[in-house]
């Protein structure tokens, strides 16, 4: 009978989110109504995704199809998916996209008290070779949604409610963190829902893969490189970490997040700042490691107390279980002691 209770107690985001918001007796739902709009709109893009390679959406833009209209590439497509459904949730004030220059101001008419910021399709460069891609998005509660400015935006990621990110791979995968833990659910297509798979998900503490762009290593700085070294030839007898890179953030952070191991976009001296964006990229999944008990740092400090000064800034991140994550911090502090 616990068997078929189980298969039958469904418990899908929006009930997990509904009992999470019972913590908060003060809370009106409009955090609820806010996912639910995101989830909407993950739900359009991984079926988008999935037919991507049968509609030729994955083509320039500007290419027709049958009916003679012109294609948006699919980064784009999800980006005005996503800019849509926040905005008509009428809980949002301000958004910042990947795909937009500058900040979204909502209609005063249609504001609510949330700032979003998200990459609404983060690695869509891999998606014509069928890896896996993902919507990253973080969530901050504005003061004075009627007065709001860019100010309120740019804040450290330590005042984020919450984040998560939806990827798009063999199955349809939502992480979500809004503060207490992290939480996995996976999307049944014969029922349109999101079904909690990975409750609260925890980092191991140590693992063995190390994830970098081995490619750019002649550009590294020197305890990035040491760090590296040591993961392949260890000196204190333990066996060498695997690399796994992936190329898609959304792709090599879940793999962390579930086996465990360290992510690595390190600066270089090609981009000084790394390449991942602050807002969008590294807040969001600094925010949901730190909640799975890992580690997410910088080179000089942690992720989610940088203070951003523009919109699309870079930083690097090295982010995964506490202990991997603590050698490097090692390494970069030994670095800047002896400078
Ligand atoms: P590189 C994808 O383009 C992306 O923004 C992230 O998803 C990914 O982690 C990174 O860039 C990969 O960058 O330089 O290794 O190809």
């Amino acid at each position: 009978h616990a068997a078929e209770a189980q298969r039958t107690d469904l418990m899908t985001i929006t009930r997990h989110v509904l009992n999470e918001q019972s913590r908060y007796p003060e809370s009106r739902g409009d955090f609820t109504i806010l996912l639910s709009h995101i989830v909407l709109g993950c739900k359009f893009v991984a079926s988008a995704v999935s037919k991507a390679g049968l509609a030729k959406l994955i083509g320039l833009a500007g290419e027709t199809n049958v009916q003679g209209e012109e294609q948006k590439k699919l980064d784009v497509l999800s980006n005005e998916v996503f800019v849509k459904a926040l905005v008509s949730s009428g809980r949002t004030c301000v958004l910042v996209s990947e795909e937009n220059e500058e900040a979204i101001f909502v209609d005063p008419a249609l504001r609510g008290k949330y700032c979003v910021c998200f990459d609404p399709l983060d690695g869509s460069s891999n998606i014509d070779c069928g890896v896996s891609i993902g919507t990253i998005f973080g969530i901050y509660m504005i003061k004075d949604k009627d007065n709001v400015t860019l100010d309120d935006v740019l804040q450290p990621g330590t005042n984020m409610l919450a984040a998560g990110y939806c990827m798009y791979g063999s199955s349809c995968t939502l992480v979500l963190s809004t503060g207490n833990g992290v939480n996995g659910f996976t999307l049944d297509p014969s029922l349109g829902e999101f079904i909690l798979t990975h409750p609260n998900i925890k980092i191991p503490k140590k693992g063995k893969i190390y994830s970098v762009n081995e490619g750019n290593a002649k550009n590294w700085d020197a305890p990035t490189a040491k760090y590296v070294e040591k993961c392949k030839f260890p000196q204190d007898g333990s066996s060498p970490k695997s690399l796994r890179y992936i190329g898609s953030m959304v792709a090599d952070v879940h793999r962390t997040l579930l086996y465990g191991g360290i992510f690595l976009y390190p600066a270089d001296q090609k981009s000084p700042n790394g390449k991942l964006r602050v807002l969008y990229e590294v807040f969001p999944m600094s925010f949901l490691v730190e909640q799975a008990g890992g580690q997410a740092f910088t080179g000089k400090q942690r992720a989610l107390e940088l203070a951003p000064t523009k919109l699309h800034e870079r930083s690097p991140v090295f982010l995964g279980s506490h202990d991997d994550v603590e050698e490097i911090k090692a390494l970069y502090a030994s670095e800047s002691s002896t400078v």
